[in-house]
């Protein structure tokens, strides 16, 4: 007796971040890229990522220029159910509990989600933490953000013109505690 399994999971030291930036209709994607020109947000997502597991869908992967591929300085974690997939610099998942289970792997202390449209939607009620750049203009687009409810409290906003002169904010939610 007493050799049951438990019931319940341990602690994981590491919290899930989701990173994404959405025009005003919410759209994130067209045909596999990001419909605007944008390097302020581009530099911002580098920096917040740096030394950080990466998880992304295998769209998301291919969506990345190749001379970008893998995302340098960090894990680069790519679900996708192709068994037979692979790609130098990346690590294969087959879902996104696997995808976790690498990550923890790592010795860090927050792993990305980095996209795109399914991964966001799947790895939202896991995540804690939401760094979403909010561009002020609606675009035409194909791949939606996730909603964010009320349970997503804002806890930080800047605001900023990009070089383009696309207004825009970087602004961080974090899940209500209870
Ligand atoms: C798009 C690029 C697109 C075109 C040229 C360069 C937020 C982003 C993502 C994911 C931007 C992209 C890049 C330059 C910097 C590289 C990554 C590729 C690096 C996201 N807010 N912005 N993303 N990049 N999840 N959230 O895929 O990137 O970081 O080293």
């Amino acid at each position: 007796m007493s050799d049951m399994p438990p019931d319940w999971l341990p602690p994981h030291n590491m919290q899930l971040a989701l990173i994404y930036a959405r025009a005003a209709n919410g759209v994130i994607g067209k045909d596999g890229t990001m419909p605007w020109h944008l390097p302020e947000d581009l530099a911002h997502f580098k920096t917040l990522t740096q030394g950080h597991p990466v998880i992304m869908g295998r769209k998301t992967w291919d969506s990345l220029p190749a001379r970008f591929r893998p995302l340098p300085g960090r894990a680069n974690i790519v679900v996708t159910r192709q068994a037979d997939w692979h790609e130098i610099g990346a690590q294969r998942a087959s879902n996104l509990r696997e995808a976790l289970l690498f990550a923890e792997q790592t010795a860090t202390t927050t792993a990305w989600i980095m996209g795109g449209a399914q991964i966001y939607a799947q790895a939202l009620p896991l995540a804690s933490r939401v760094e979403v750049t909010e561009i002020d203009r609606d675009f035409d687009g194909d791949a939606l953000a996730p909603t964010l409810g009320p349970e997503w409290q804002e806890v930080a906003r800047s605001r900023h013109v990009g070089s383009g002169g696309l207004p825009f904010s970087f602004v961080t939610y974090e899940r209500r505690c209870g």
